[in-house]
Formats: structure tokens, sequence, C-alpha cells
């Protein structure tokens, strides 16, 4: 429709030999249309599908493994490297060095990170290595003294108080033949199975859970504690630890003043957050489709400065998942480099990140916030395409990605880099502009020049792939 339009007025224009100013674009997708040509130095392929293609959905059996039915907290992890980044166990001196910081920080703050999927790794139990200020031991009431951990029956995470499999009285139990994924190409030519990297750690994965709080169950007294956790960037802690996020639990028993407590149960917490340490990942799904996608039709385009072409302003991964007869699109937001109202899969995309619509998130620009935990979440959905996840600005104008046209928002592999705030996408991208005119090549985000004007993340589920 659009198309037909312009090249109706394009016609007219040849005819009647009118002036610059009578052949102006007018409407908004006309000046965004050219304003794009002049990105690409061209016209759009009428081929060109900006990456958008349907997927196969993700299936799992009863027992968590790949293909059909439904899994609780999918504590089988014989089959997790196949669809989801896993963790590499810690090694001691990291397990170490986040001890010796909970146990020496006090009544401190942490951050919270908005994840749905996530693992959980187990870090430290409290009174196992106890210091003279943190004794993790406490006196009751009764004048006894209690290890707060063995009173830590269950590790639970949300406001439902959840419990995370196999995470009892301060330990996570080992798991064995835990899946990594697969050795890489040189293995390419062997079976499946012979190229599957296993191995073992105190480790589960949560699905469709909350990491809006952390708590943990007493049994001795009937109670649920969810107020009494931090969650502590890795960053603060130490270098060997940065891209990470550490749960610390501060144990505090019924107070005397609570109905029903025994003298035995009385405890107060101290303010170290050392009685139960564990790590939290997010949930990467491979596989995923990446959306960039780029809010400039919302603003005036009478002068569209190439800076403005980053395609930054929301970037987040799709992958689908069938649990059961529902079916999700698994979203996890990187970054928002807009300051306009926008929302992915309906939610404000700033909002997700916990800040204001003005502040832009994870694109290094002027003013923003960096290096903020990855946003995870699930929508229920019919849709198999990254293409239906409606991206809106101002609530009122979608973003649209029509084959043959310019586009507001594309699809590229899982893991590509986006543009840091105000860096031309083809200044590191440089086939795109090829692609965009030729439809070809379609993976032109895998040539990369001028790394600078990337993002990186230092999350470190990342790292340890290379
Ligand atoms: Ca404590
Ligand atoms: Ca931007």
């Amino acid at each position: 429709m659009k198309k037909l339009f312009l090249m109706g007025f394009v016609a007219l224009g040849l005819a009647s030999c009118v002036s610059d100013k009578e052949v102006a674009p007018q409407t908004q997708d006309q000046k965004y249309e050219k304003a794009f040509e002049a990105l690409v130095g061209g016209q759009v392929n009428p081929n060109v599908n900006w990456g958008f293609n349907d997927q196969t959905p993700l299936q799992f059996d009863a027992d968590g493994k790949l293909i059909g039915g439904v899994r609780g907290s999918d504590d089988n992890g014989t089959e997790w490297g196949k669809y989801v980044e896993v963790p590499e166990p810690l090694t001691d001196a990291q397990k170490e060095v986040v001890r010796d910081w909970f146990q020496t920080h006090r009544y401190v703050e942490g951050v919270a990170v908005n994840w749905s999927d996530f693992f959980v790794q187990q870090v430290y139990k409290g009174g196992d290595h106890p210091t003279a200020d943190c004794p993790e031991k406490y006196e009751a009431e009764d004048g006894n003294l209690y290890t707060g951990s063995n009173q830590m029956d269950k590790l639970t995470c949300g406001t439902n108080s959840e419990h995370i499999n196999n995470f009892n009285n301060g330990y996570g139990s080992n798991k064995p033949n835990i899946c990594y994924g697969y050795r890489p190409a040189a293995y390419e030519n062997e079976d499946l199975n012979n190229r599957v990297v296993r191995g073992e750690d105190n480790i589960n994965f949560k699905v469709n859970a909350s990491t809006e709080c952390f708590g943990y169950y007493n049994s001795a007294s009937s109670q649920q504690r969810n107020d009494k956790f931090v969650i502590i960037p890795g960053d603060w802690i130490d270098e060997s630890v940065a891209g990470m996020w550490f749960v610390g639990l501060d144990f505090e028993g019924k107070l005397k003043t609570e109905a029903g407590a025994n003298l035995n149960q009385a405890i107060t917490a101290d303010g170290y957050y050392s009685d139960w340490i564990v790590r939290i990942t997010p949930g990467l799904y491979k596989d995923a489709d990446r959306v960039f996608a780029e809010d400039l039709i919302d603003s005036s385009l009478e002068k569209v400065d190439v800076s403005d072409w980053d395609f930054n302003d929301a970037v987040f991964d799709v992958r689908f998942v069938w649990e059961g007869s529902d079916k999700y699109a698994l979203i996890t937001l990187w970054a928002a480099g807009g300051t306009k109202d926008l929302t992915v899969a309906g939610k404000e995309v700033h909002e997700l990140f916990g800040k204001s619509t003005g502040t832009m998130i994870n694109t290094n620009a002027n003013g923003g916030v960096d290096g903020l935990a990855p946003v995870i979440f699930r929508v229920k959905t019919d849709a198999t395409n990254a293409i239906n996840i409606p991206v809106k600005v101002n609530r009122t104008i979608e973003l649209e990605a029509i084959t043959g046209e310019a586009t507001q928002k594309m699809a590229v592999a899982y893991g590509t880099k986006w543009m840091k705030e105000r860096k031309i996408i083809t200044g590191s991208y440089t086939e795109f502009q090829k692609y965009v005119r030729t439809d070809n090549p379609k993976d032109w985000y895998k040539t990369v020049t001028n790394e600078g004007d990337l993002y990186t993340s230092n999350i470190s589920v990342w790292k340890y792939k290379n």
C-alpha cells in the first residue's frame, strides 16, 4: 500500500517535472523511508525480510527432556546445555572471596534483578567458616547458641516462596551428569551424544519463577522469611566474580514478641547476610532471535542525524517455549537506548529495568546507566516468530518490519552485539548496507569492524564461552 503510493507519487513527479519542494516526502512513513535510504545508500531490496523467521518452539517432556510435556523447576540437568547457557562451577577461590565480602559487609543494600528463569549455585553455608565478627551462630532467648543455617530448611524464591529444589539446610546438593552444551565445530562429524560436554555442580535451574525475593523456611518455628535477603553484583566484590550476582541471607528466628514464639526460636538477625550464600545467573536461552528496535518513526524526521540510527532503543531476545499446552515467548531485555515510552509485549522497557523513561540503559549513553542485569520475562503467546512480539512507542505507534520496506526493527542472531548510544549501525556492521540493497549477505551481522562502537556486556555466563 505504502509502496504503491510512493511509486505513484514518483511517477507523477517525473511526468510533470515538479520542483524538489513539491516531491519532498509528505507522510511520516515516506520521511522515514527517505532517511533510511540515506542510511543504506539506496533502495531497500524487495525481498529483505529483516531476519525474522519462524522458530520451532522448545518442548519438554515431564522429565524435563526436550520435546513435549510440562516441567516444573527443571531439575533435569542432563539436558540444560542443549537449550540454555549453563554457568560453570565456581572455583574455591571465587567462593572464598564472595564469602569474605559478605562476612565483612554489614547491613548492606543490594540491587534488584528481574528474571523468570535462572540458575542457582551453592556458594557458602553459614557456620562452615565463621569469623570472630561473623560467628553465624545466634544466641536465642533461652541462652543457647544455634547455627543459623541449620534452621534454614529450604531456600525459596519469589513472594509465593517457591522451593528451589535440592537447596536445603544451607546446602545445595551435588548434581552429576549436567549437560553444559556441545563441543564446537571440530567435532561436528561425531554423534551428538559424543559431543555433549558434561560435568557436576551444586546447581539448579528455576523456570517460570521469580527473583523478586529470596527466602528460607524455618520449620522449627514454622516460619517463612522473605525479608532477609540481599542481591549483590560480583562487580562490587572482586574482579574474579565480576558479571555475576550473589544472594546472601541473614538468619532470623521468630522474635519473642511474635505470637507462638518459643524462647529457643527467639533470635534476632545480626545484619551479616552470610548465613547462606548462593549465586544466581540469568537463564539465557540458546537459538533465540535478537531484536534491534529503532524508535525514530516517532520523531519529527525533518532532520535525521546519521548517529540517530543506532537501533538500540530496545534490544531483546525472543525464544518460544511450550509449557504443556501453553506457549510462551521468553523475552530477555538487554538494553533500552531511548528516552521515549517504549513497550515490548506491553511492558515498558525502562520500567522493567526499574528506571525512569528518560534513562538510557546499557548503551553507554551520556547520563545513562550501564552494567544492569538483563531482564527475563515470559508472555503467553500464539506466535512462533519474533516479529509478532509487539514493540510500541508511546503506546500507540507499533514498530514495523515489512519485507522490502524501510524497517523499524530487525532480527539478528542471538549474541550479536548492539550499538553504543548514538553510534551508527553501519559504522560497525559494514555489510548492512549491502544486505538491505541486495538481500545478501543475510548474516551481515557476522562481519564486524570498529568493535569500540559496540556495547560489551561483562556478564560472566558469556565469558566462559570465549
Ligand atoms: Ca547473619
Ligand atoms: Ca538510541
